[in-house]
């Protein structure tokens, strides 16, 4: 069953061109609320942690090194099936095929620098969540 909860991140290219407030307000207007919120620069050994999934994936090196090429935006999102709604308001991993109107459709460069992390999942949400945040930074 799905859980209430996702994990987002603003990435370093949003964060850089001044998205900040325009994403947060389209993640709150959409309908989620803020559980938990953290501005941070990454080191490239936690960017590599927290991607290892992708470790084997050829984009891995670049995807670390721009990820940690500037400060990022991590929150826990709640909402009802908060990971799925989350993934429609972002929109494909690919600017140019994500639909109008999503986050990444406004805000990304490219496949890569596109602008906002979403969880694939209740389990992986939950795991991204707890990488960044402590019990006392949640409630
Ligand atoms: P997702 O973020 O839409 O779930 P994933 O396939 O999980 O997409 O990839 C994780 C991140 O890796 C993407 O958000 C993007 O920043 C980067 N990425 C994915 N595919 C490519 C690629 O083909 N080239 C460069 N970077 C990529």
């Amino acid at each position: 069953m799905a859980t209430n909860r996702t994990f987002t991140m603003i990435k370093p290219d949003a964060v850089s061109n001044g998205h900040i407030g325009a994403i947060l307000n389209d993640i709150t207007s959409a309908g989620f609320k803020i559980i938990a919120l953290k501005y941070t620069h990454l080191s490239k050994e936690t960017a590599g942690a927290f991607y290892e999934v992708h470790k084997e994936r050829p984009f891995y090196a670049d995807l670390v090194s721009f990820m940690s090429s500037g400060p990022i935006v991590a929150a826990i999102l709640e909402k009802d099936n908060a990971v799925e709604d989350f993934r429609k308001l972002i929109g494909a991993t690919n600017p140019a095929d994500a639909a109008e109107g999503t986050i990444r459709n406004k805000y990304a460069q490219s496949i890569e620098a596109n602008a906002v992390h979403g969880s694939d999942s209740d389990e992986n949400a939950e795991i991204e969540g707890n990488f960044y945040f402590s019990q006392l930074e949640r409630f």
